[in-house]
Protein backbone atom coordinates (compact mmCIF):
# COMPACT_ATOMS: atom_id res chain seq x y z
CA UNK A 1 0.00 0.00 0.00
CA UNK A 2 1.56 3.72 -0.95
CA UNK A 3 0.52 6.82 0.10
CA UNK A 4 -1.60 8.82 -1.33
CA UNK A 5 0.10 12.27 -1.39
CA UNK A 6 -3.08 14.01 0.39
CA UNK A 7 -3.01 16.74 2.62
CA UNK A 8 -4.48 14.71 5.34
CA UNK A 9 -1.45 12.48 6.40
CA UNK A 10 0.79 13.47 9.63
CA UNK A 11 3.23 16.27 9.64
CA UNK A 12 6.32 13.76 9.73
CA UNK A 13 4.97 12.08 6.80
CA UNK A 14 4.98 15.37 5.02
CA UNK A 15 8.58 16.03 5.40
CA UNK A 16 9.42 12.54 3.92
CA UNK A 17 6.71 12.33 0.78
CA UNK A 18 9.48 15.71 -0.71
CA UNK A 19 12.13 13.03 -0.65
CA UNK A 20 10.02 9.91 -2.06
CA UNK A 21 7.55 9.55 -4.10
CA UNK A 22 5.74 6.80 -2.74
CA UNK A 23 6.72 5.94 0.82
CA UNK A 24 4.89 3.21 2.30
CA UNK A 25 1.70 3.39 4.43
CA UNK A 26 2.23 3.57 8.31
CA UNK A 27 -0.64 1.11 9.61
CA UNK A 28 -1.95 3.50 11.61
CA UNK A 29 -2.80 5.54 8.10
CA UNK A 30 -3.99 2.84 6.34
CA UNK A 31 -6.50 1.71 9.23
CA UNK A 32 -8.05 4.94 9.76
CA UNK A 33 -8.17 5.01 5.66
CA UNK A 34 -10.74 2.03 6.37
CA UNK A 35 -11.97 3.95 9.22
CA UNK A 36 -13.27 6.40 7.51
CA UNK A 37 -15.94 4.50 4.79
CA UNK A 38 -16.84 2.26 8.13
CA UNK A 39 -18.16 4.99 10.73
CA UNK A 40 -18.91 8.63 11.14
CA UNK A 41 -15.27 10.41 10.71
CA UNK A 42 -13.61 7.53 11.19
CA UNK A 43 -14.17 7.44 15.11
CA UNK A 44 -16.44 6.38 17.94
CA UNK A 45 -16.31 9.82 19.38
CA UNK A 46 -15.48 13.28 17.49
CA UNK A 47 -12.32 14.66 19.30
CA UNK A 48 -10.85 11.58 18.15
CA UNK A 49 -10.38 12.88 14.80
CA UNK A 50 -7.63 15.41 14.96
CA UNK A 51 -10.46 17.65 13.33
CA UNK A 52 -8.83 20.73 15.54
CA UNK A 53 -5.36 19.70 15.12
CA UNK A 54 -4.45 18.20 11.99
CA UNK A 55 -3.41 15.52 10.66
CA UNK A 56 -5.34 11.96 10.72
CA UNK A 57 -5.58 10.25 14.18
CA UNK A 58 -2.99 7.73 15.66
CA UNK A 59 -4.07 4.57 16.16
CA UNK A 60 -3.30 2.30 19.30
CA UNK A 61 -2.18 -1.25 19.96
CA UNK A 62 -1.23 -1.06 23.57
CA UNK A 63 -0.89 0.94 26.90
CA UNK A 64 1.34 0.18 29.87
CA UNK A 65 1.49 2.98 32.73
CA UNK A 66 1.59 6.21 31.04
CA UNK A 67 2.98 4.98 27.86
CA UNK A 68 1.56 4.29 24.86
CA UNK A 69 2.14 2.33 22.06
CA UNK A 70 0.67 2.57 18.28
CA UNK A 71 0.32 0.22 15.86
CA UNK A 72 3.60 0.86 14.09
CA UNK A 73 5.28 0.22 17.50
CA UNK A 74 6.15 4.09 17.98
CA UNK A 75 5.76 4.81 22.49
CA UNK A 76 4.18 8.33 23.29
CA UNK A 77 3.70 9.90 27.03
CA UNK A 78 0.17 9.59 27.65
CA UNK A 79 -1.59 12.95 28.97
CA UNK A 80 -5.06 11.89 27.77
CA UNK A 81 -5.49 9.05 29.99
CA UNK A 82 -8.59 7.55 28.02
CA UNK A 83 -10.18 11.37 28.61
CA UNK A 84 -9.71 10.46 32.63
CA UNK A 85 -10.22 7.41 33.78
CA UNK A 86 -6.55 7.06 34.11
CA UNK A 87 -5.15 8.37 36.76
CA UNK A 88 -3.60 5.17 38.36
CA UNK A 89 -1.66 4.66 34.73
CA UNK A 90 -3.12 2.20 32.12
CA UNK A 91 -2.93 -1.85 33.10
CA UNK A 92 -2.62 -1.20 36.62
CA UNK A 93 -1.64 -4.77 37.67
CA UNK A 94 -4.12 -5.00 40.09
CA UNK A 95 -6.55 -3.70 37.97
CA UNK A 96 -5.75 -6.21 35.36
CA UNK A 97 -5.58 -9.07 37.67
CA UNK A 98 -9.41 -8.39 39.32
CA UNK A 99 -10.53 -8.08 35.99
CA UNK A 100 -9.01 -11.64 34.54
CA UNK A 101 -10.80 -13.41 38.33
CA UNK A 102 -13.94 -11.98 37.15
CA UNK A 103 -14.02 -12.65 33.84
CA UNK A 104 -13.43 -16.37 35.03
CA UNK A 105 -16.96 -16.14 36.83
CA UNK A 106 -19.42 -13.46 34.83
CA UNK A 107 -19.39 -10.44 32.92
CA UNK A 108 -23.13 -9.81 32.92
CA UNK A 109 -26.03 -10.77 34.60
CA UNK A 110 -28.80 -8.51 34.19
CA UNK A 111 -29.65 -9.04 38.00
CA UNK A 112 -28.39 -7.69 41.23
CA UNK A 113 -24.80 -8.70 42.17
CA UNK A 114 -22.77 -7.75 45.47
CA UNK A 115 -19.81 -6.21 43.38
CA UNK A 116 -22.97 -2.98 42.81
CA UNK A 117 -23.55 -2.74 46.73
CA UNK A 118 -19.48 -2.75 46.95
CA UNK A 119 -18.80 0.06 44.36
CA UNK A 120 -21.86 2.04 45.62
CA UNK A 121 -20.52 1.84 49.32
CA UNK A 122 -17.20 3.10 48.22
CA UNK A 123 -18.95 6.15 46.22
CA UNK A 124 -20.89 6.77 49.75
CA UNK A 125 -17.94 6.64 51.86
CA UNK A 126 -15.83 9.06 49.64
CA UNK A 127 -18.45 11.56 48.67
CA UNK A 128 -20.19 12.63 51.87
CA UNK A 129 -22.85 14.62 49.63
CA UNK A 130 -23.68 11.23 48.31
CA UNK A 131 -26.12 9.28 50.18
CA UNK A 132 -27.47 7.30 47.63
CA UNK A 133 -26.63 6.29 43.99
CA UNK A 134 -27.48 5.30 40.71
CA UNK A 135 -24.96 3.42 38.84
CA UNK A 136 -24.94 3.96 34.47
CA UNK A 137 -23.00 3.52 31.72
CA UNK A 138 -21.14 7.00 30.85
CA UNK A 139 -20.95 10.38 31.71
CA UNK A 140 -24.24 11.41 29.31
CA UNK A 141 -26.36 8.99 30.98
CA UNK A 142 -25.34 10.17 34.57
CA UNK A 143 -26.04 14.01 34.00
CA UNK A 144 -29.13 13.44 31.52
CA UNK A 145 -30.69 11.16 34.71
CA UNK A 146 -29.58 13.72 36.84
CA UNK A 147 -31.58 17.03 35.25
CA UNK A 148 -34.20 14.62 34.71
CA UNK A 149 -34.66 13.78 38.45
CA UNK A 150 -34.02 17.75 39.18
CA UNK A 151 -37.05 18.08 37.36
CA UNK A 152 -38.84 15.53 38.91
CA UNK A 153 -38.33 16.52 42.67
CA UNK A 154 -38.74 20.43 41.78
CA UNK A 155 -41.53 19.89 39.55
CA UNK A 156 -39.89 22.81 37.73
CA UNK A 157 -38.86 22.77 33.88
CA UNK A 158 -35.41 24.79 32.92
CA UNK A 159 -32.21 24.21 33.46
CA UNK A 160 -29.02 26.48 33.66
CA UNK A 161 -25.54 25.59 32.10
CA UNK A 162 -22.45 27.07 31.75
CA UNK A 163 -20.76 28.62 27.89
CA UNK A 164 -18.27 26.20 27.49
CA UNK A 165 -18.81 23.63 30.13
CA UNK A 166 -19.92 20.34 28.53
CA UNK A 167 -21.94 17.69 30.31
CA UNK A 168 -21.99 14.64 27.49
CA UNK A 169 -24.25 14.50 24.16
CA UNK A 170 -28.28 14.72 25.99
CA UNK A 171 -30.21 17.34 24.33
CA UNK A 172 -29.94 19.62 26.76
CA UNK A 173 -26.74 20.35 27.13
CA UNK A 174 -25.60 20.69 23.13
CA UNK A 175 -26.59 24.45 23.73
CA UNK A 176 -22.88 26.32 23.31
CA UNK A 177 -21.21 23.37 24.84
CA UNK A 178 -17.76 22.61 25.21
CA UNK A 179 -15.66 19.88 24.54
CA UNK A 180 -15.68 18.58 21.34
CA UNK A 181 -18.85 20.51 20.34
CA UNK A 182 -16.22 24.00 21.00
CA UNK A 183 -13.54 22.15 19.22
CA UNK A 184 -15.50 21.84 16.32
CA UNK A 185 -16.95 24.79 16.03
CA UNK A 186 -20.54 23.75 16.60
CA UNK A 187 -22.26 26.74 18.52
CA UNK A 188 -25.35 23.84 18.83
CA UNK A 189 -26.28 20.43 17.15
CA UNK A 190 -29.05 19.97 14.54
CA UNK A 191 -32.00 17.74 15.50
CA UNK A 192 -32.12 19.65 19.00
CA UNK A 193 -35.39 20.89 19.13
CA UNK A 194 -36.45 24.30 19.88
CA UNK A 195 -38.63 23.06 22.15
CA UNK A 196 -35.72 21.52 24.28
CA UNK A 197 -33.30 24.22 23.83
CA UNK A 198 -35.27 26.71 25.02
CA UNK A 199 -35.49 24.73 28.12
CA UNK A 200 -31.90 25.37 28.67
CA UNK A 201 -30.92 28.77 30.21
CA UNK A 202 -26.98 29.66 29.79
CA UNK A 203 -24.91 31.65 31.94
CA UNK A 204 -21.13 32.80 32.07
CA UNK A 205 -18.89 30.74 34.24
CA UNK A 206 -17.18 32.92 36.82
CA UNK A 207 -19.90 35.49 36.22
CA UNK A 208 -22.15 34.94 38.99
CA UNK A 209 -24.39 38.14 38.16
CA UNK A 210 -24.90 36.40 34.75
CA UNK A 211 -26.60 33.23 37.16
CA UNK A 212 -28.63 35.53 39.03
CA UNK A 213 -29.97 37.40 36.19
CA UNK A 214 -31.28 34.21 34.90
CA UNK A 215 -32.55 34.03 38.54
CA UNK A 216 -34.00 37.22 38.35
CA UNK A 217 -35.77 36.33 35.34
CA UNK A 218 -36.99 32.83 35.71
CA UNK A 219 -36.44 32.26 39.49
CA UNK A 220 -39.58 29.51 40.17
CA UNK A 221 -39.35 27.95 36.72
CA UNK A 222 -35.33 26.99 37.10
CA UNK A 223 -35.16 23.11 38.45
CA UNK A 224 -31.51 23.06 38.84
CA UNK A 225 -27.88 24.82 37.75
CA UNK A 226 -25.25 22.14 36.50
CA UNK A 227 -21.63 23.29 36.28
CA UNK A 228 -18.10 21.79 36.32
CA UNK A 229 -17.06 22.70 39.59
CA UNK A 230 -13.61 23.16 37.44
CA UNK A 231 -13.68 23.10 34.26
CA UNK A 232 -12.34 20.68 31.76
CA UNK A 233 -14.43 21.17 28.91
CA UNK A 234 -12.82 24.77 27.85
CA UNK A 235 -9.53 23.75 28.88
CA UNK A 236 -8.73 23.52 33.00
CA UNK A 237 -10.54 26.66 33.88
CA UNK A 238 -10.82 26.95 37.90
CA UNK A 239 -13.93 28.71 39.90
CA UNK A 240 -12.53 31.90 41.05
CA UNK A 241 -13.36 32.61 45.05
CA UNK A 242 -16.94 33.03 45.90
CA UNK A 243 -18.15 31.55 42.30
CA UNK A 244 -18.89 27.89 43.89
CA UNK A 245 -20.27 29.48 47.25
CA UNK A 246 -22.17 32.17 45.53
CA UNK A 247 -24.20 29.38 43.29
CA UNK A 248 -24.59 27.45 45.92
CA UNK A 249 -25.95 30.41 47.92
CA UNK A 250 -28.74 31.07 45.39
CA UNK A 251 -29.52 27.69 44.46
CA UNK A 252 -30.60 27.00 48.68
CA UNK A 253 -32.65 30.62 48.69
CA UNK A 254 -34.34 29.59 45.51
CA UNK A 255 -35.53 26.23 45.78
CA UNK A 256 -32.85 25.11 42.64
CA UNK A 257 -31.01 22.45 42.90
CA UNK A 258 -27.39 22.69 42.42
CA UNK A 259 -26.36 19.57 40.53
CA UNK A 260 -21.79 18.99 40.53
CA UNK A 261 -21.16 17.37 36.80
CA UNK A 262 -17.93 15.58 38.63
CA UNK A 263 -17.45 13.42 35.55
CA UNK A 264 -14.06 14.36 35.12
CA UNK A 265 -13.10 15.96 38.47
CA UNK A 266 -14.94 13.07 40.66
CA UNK A 267 -11.96 11.22 42.45
CA UNK A 268 -9.21 13.31 40.33
CA UNK A 269 -8.97 16.21 42.51
CA UNK A 270 -9.20 14.74 45.41
CA UNK A 271 -11.15 11.33 47.26
CA UNK A 272 -14.75 13.84 47.32
CA UNK A 273 -13.26 15.34 43.92
CA UNK A 274 -13.91 19.36 43.58
CA UNK A 275 -16.79 19.55 46.09
CA UNK A 276 -13.87 18.27 48.94
CA UNK A 277 -11.27 20.47 47.22
CA UNK A 278 -13.60 23.96 48.23
CA UNK A 279 -16.03 22.46 50.63
CA UNK A 280 -19.24 23.17 48.71
CA UNK A 281 -22.16 20.37 49.28
CA UNK A 282 -24.24 20.28 45.61
CA UNK A 283 -27.53 18.65 45.70
CA UNK A 284 -26.47 16.21 43.40
CA UNK A 285 -23.34 15.29 41.65
CA UNK A 286 -22.86 13.01 38.55
CA UNK A 287 -19.83 10.66 38.18
CA UNK A 288 -17.97 8.78 35.53
CA UNK A 289 -14.58 8.25 33.88
CA UNK A 290 -12.34 7.33 37.32
CA UNK A 291 -15.23 5.48 38.76
CA UNK A 292 -15.08 2.87 36.13
CA UNK A 293 -11.39 2.56 36.16
CA UNK A 294 -11.52 1.94 31.76
CA UNK A 295 -14.58 0.23 31.55
CA UNK A 296 -17.50 2.08 31.31
CA UNK A 297 -19.34 3.21 34.04
CA UNK A 298 -21.30 6.12 34.92
CA UNK A 299 -23.31 7.22 38.44
CA UNK A 300 -25.63 9.74 39.65
CA UNK A 301 -26.39 10.42 43.77
CA UNK A 302 -27.12 12.81 46.23
CA UNK A 303 -29.52 13.74 49.56
CA UNK A 304 -31.90 10.57 49.61
CA UNK A 305 -34.89 12.00 49.46
CA UNK A 306 -34.28 13.59 46.14
CA UNK A 307 -32.45 9.69 44.89
CA UNK A 308 -35.63 8.11 46.00
CA UNK A 309 -37.72 9.58 43.34
CA UNK A 310 -35.64 6.94 41.11
CA UNK A 311 -37.70 4.15 39.98
CA UNK A 312 -38.80 1.54 41.44
CA UNK A 313 -38.39 3.23 44.83
CA UNK A 314 -39.70 6.53 43.11
CA UNK A 315 -41.59 7.34 40.18
CA UNK A 316 -38.92 8.72 37.81
CA UNK A 317 -37.96 6.36 35.24
CA UNK A 318 -34.17 5.63 34.57
CA UNK A 319 -32.35 1.88 33.43
CA UNK A 320 -29.83 0.44 31.35
CA UNK A 321 -28.87 -3.28 30.49
CA UNK A 322 -26.10 -3.75 31.06
CA UNK A 323 -26.13 -0.56 34.33
CA UNK A 324 -24.02 -2.26 37.60
CA UNK A 325 -21.98 -4.39 34.95
CA UNK A 326 -19.75 -6.51 37.19
CA UNK A 327 -17.19 -6.33 34.64
CA UNK A 328 -17.36 -2.87 34.98
CA UNK A 329 -18.24 -2.29 38.54
CA UNK A 330 -14.72 -4.72 39.15
CA UNK A 331 -12.90 -2.27 37.85
CA UNK A 332 -13.75 0.77 39.26
CA UNK A 333 -13.98 -0.55 42.88
CA UNK A 334 -10.38 -1.89 42.33
CA UNK A 335 -9.41 1.63 41.18
CA UNK A 336 -10.94 3.44 43.77
CA UNK A 337 -9.58 0.98 46.58
CA UNK A 338 -5.64 1.41 45.21
CA UNK A 339 -6.53 5.24 44.69
CA UNK A 340 -7.79 5.31 48.61
CA UNK A 341 -5.26 3.15 50.12
CA UNK A 342 -2.45 5.98 49.81
CA UNK A 343 -3.89 9.13 51.84
CA UNK A 344 -0.79 10.91 49.98
CA UNK A 345 -1.52 10.31 46.42
CA UNK A 346 -3.55 13.68 46.00
CA UNK A 347 -0.19 15.52 47.60
CA UNK A 348 2.27 13.45 45.03
CA UNK A 349 0.28 13.66 42.02
CA UNK A 350 -0.31 17.93 42.70
CA UNK A 351 3.64 17.63 43.24
CA UNK A 352 4.06 16.17 39.64
CA UNK A 353 2.18 18.26 38.17
CA UNK A 354 3.24 21.04 39.51
CA UNK A 355 6.93 20.06 38.12
CA UNK A 356 4.84 19.83 34.58
CA UNK A 357 3.62 23.39 34.95
CA UNK A 358 6.67 24.80 36.71
CA UNK A 359 8.84 23.30 33.38
CA UNK A 360 6.10 24.43 30.87
CA UNK A 361 6.46 27.97 32.45
CA UNK A 362 9.71 28.55 32.46
CA UNK A 363 10.19 27.83 28.59
CA UNK A 364 6.94 30.05 28.19
CA UNK A 365 9.18 33.05 29.62
CA UNK A 366 12.49 31.58 27.94
CA UNK A 367 10.99 31.80 24.70
CA UNK A 368 9.16 34.78 25.08
CA UNK A 369 5.29 32.78 24.87
CA UNK A 370 2.74 35.53 26.88
CA UNK A 371 0.28 32.41 27.00
CA UNK A 372 -2.06 31.25 30.22
CA UNK A 373 -1.22 28.23 31.60
CA UNK A 374 -3.72 26.97 33.76
CA UNK A 375 -3.83 24.15 36.07
CA UNK A 376 -5.89 22.26 39.19
CA UNK A 377 -4.28 19.03 40.78
CA UNK A 378 -3.44 16.82 37.74
CA UNK A 379 -5.87 18.56 34.94
CA UNK A 380 -3.72 21.20 33.45
CA UNK A 381 -4.09 23.29 29.65
CA UNK A 382 -1.65 25.10 28.31
CA UNK A 383 -3.65 28.10 26.05
CA UNK A 384 -2.37 30.12 23.27
CA UNK A 385 -3.60 33.11 24.40
CA UNK A 386 -2.55 36.28 26.53
CA UNK A 387 -5.84 36.29 28.05
CA UNK A 388 -6.07 34.94 31.74
CA UNK A 389 -8.63 32.43 30.81
CA UNK A 390 -11.57 32.15 33.83
CA UNK A 391 -14.78 31.60 30.73
CA UNK A 392 -15.39 31.01 27.46
CA UNK A 393 -14.97 34.30 26.20
CA UNK A 394 -11.59 34.25 27.32
CA UNK A 395 -10.70 30.49 26.10
CA UNK A 396 -12.28 31.44 22.46
CA UNK A 397 -9.53 33.76 22.12
CA UNK A 398 -6.71 31.28 21.48
CA UNK A 399 -5.05 30.92 18.37
CA UNK A 400 -6.28 27.04 17.75
CA UNK A 401 -4.81 26.78 14.52
CA UNK A 402 -1.12 27.32 16.43
CA UNK A 403 -2.23 24.90 19.42
CA UNK A 404 -2.41 22.74 16.33
CA UNK A 405 1.00 22.92 14.92
CA UNK A 406 1.89 22.41 18.69
CA UNK A 407 -0.06 19.59 19.33
CA UNK A 408 1.09 17.95 16.17
CA UNK A 409 5.03 18.86 17.34
CA UNK A 410 4.57 17.09 20.78
CA UNK A 411 2.94 14.51 19.19
CA UNK A 412 6.37 13.95 16.73
CA UNK A 413 8.34 13.80 19.74
CA UNK A 414 6.47 11.18 21.40
CA UNK A 415 3.65 13.14 23.40
CA UNK A 416 0.84 11.75 22.98
CA UNK A 417 -1.88 15.45 24.62
CA UNK A 418 -5.39 16.06 23.98
CA UNK A 419 -6.25 16.62 20.12
CA UNK A 420 -7.65 20.08 21.07
CA UNK A 421 -7.51 23.18 22.56
CA UNK A 422 -10.47 22.82 24.67
CA UNK A 423 -9.40 19.80 26.68
CA UNK A 424 -7.53 19.36 29.70
CA UNK A 425 -4.75 17.31 29.62
CA UNK A 426 -4.21 14.86 32.89
CA UNK A 427 -1.12 13.56 34.92
CA UNK A 428 -1.56 9.75 36.23
CA UNK A 429 1.14 8.38 38.90
CA UNK A 430 3.11 7.15 36.42
CA UNK A 431 3.91 10.32 35.43
CA UNK A 432 7.50 10.20 37.24
CA UNK A 433 10.47 12.83 37.05
CA UNK A 434 11.92 10.85 34.20
CA UNK A 435 8.96 11.15 32.03
CA UNK A 436 8.50 14.99 33.07
CA UNK A 437 11.04 15.90 32.35
CA UNK A 438 11.50 14.66 28.58
CA UNK A 439 7.87 16.23 28.06
CA UNK A 440 9.57 19.47 29.64
CA UNK A 441 11.94 19.18 26.64
CA UNK A 442 9.62 18.24 23.94
CA UNK A 443 7.44 21.57 25.08
CA UNK A 444 10.51 24.07 24.72
CA UNK A 445 11.56 22.32 21.49
CA UNK A 446 7.90 22.70 20.11
CA UNK A 447 7.46 25.94 21.04
CA UNK A 448 11.10 27.21 19.29
CA UNK A 449 10.11 25.47 16.27
CA UNK A 450 5.97 27.06 15.40
CA UNK A 451 7.63 30.51 16.92
CA UNK A 452 10.12 30.06 14.14
CA UNK A 453 7.51 28.94 11.53
CA UNK A 454 4.69 31.57 12.74
P1 LIG B 1 -19.30 10.47 28.54
O1 LIG B 1 -20.72 10.30 28.08
O2 LIG B 1 -18.36 10.87 27.40
O3 LIG B 1 -18.79 9.26 29.33
O4 LIG B 1 -19.27 11.66 29.63
C1 LIG B 1 -19.75 12.93 29.24
C2 LIG B 1 -19.14 13.99 30.12
C3 LIG B 1 -19.92 14.55 31.12
N1 LIG B 1 -19.42 15.51 31.94
C4 LIG B 1 -18.14 15.93 31.84
C5 LIG B 1 -17.63 16.97 32.79
C6 LIG B 1 -17.28 15.37 30.84
O5 LIG B 1 -16.00 15.79 30.75
C7 LIG B 1 -17.78 14.38 29.96
C8 LIG B 1 -16.95 13.75 28.86
N2 LIG B 1 -15.66 14.34 28.65
C9 LIG B 1 -15.14 14.27 27.30
C10 LIG B 1 -13.75 14.91 27.32
N3 LIG B 1 -13.82 16.30 27.39
C11 LIG B 1 -15.10 12.89 26.76
C12 LIG B 1 -14.24 12.72 25.52
C13 LIG B 1 -15.07 12.50 24.30
O6 LIG B 1 -16.13 13.15 24.17
O7 LIG B 1 -14.63 11.67 23.49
Amino acid sequence: MYLRATGSHPHWIKELSFHHEHIPMTRSQSLFNDAVNLMPGGVNSPVRAFRAVGGDPVFFASAKGCTLTDVDGNDYIDYIGSWGPFILGHSHPRVVAALHAQLDRATSFGAPTELENLLAQKIIDLVPSIDMVRMVNSGTEATLSAIRLARAFTRREKIVKFEGCYHGHGDSFLIKAGSGVATLGLPDSPGVTPATAGDTLTARYNDLSSVEELVTEYGEQIACIILEPVVGNMGCVPPVDGFLQGIRDLCTREGILLIFDEVMTGFRLAPGGAQELFDITPDLTTLGKIIGGGLPVGAYGGRREIMEMVAPAGPMYQAGTLSGNPLAMTAGLETLRILTEDPEVYVKLDLQSAKLEDGIRANLSDLGFPYTLNRVGSMITLFFTERDVRSWDDAKTCDTGLFGSYFSEMLRRGISLPPAQFEAAFLSIMHDDDVIARTVEANRESLAVIRKNA
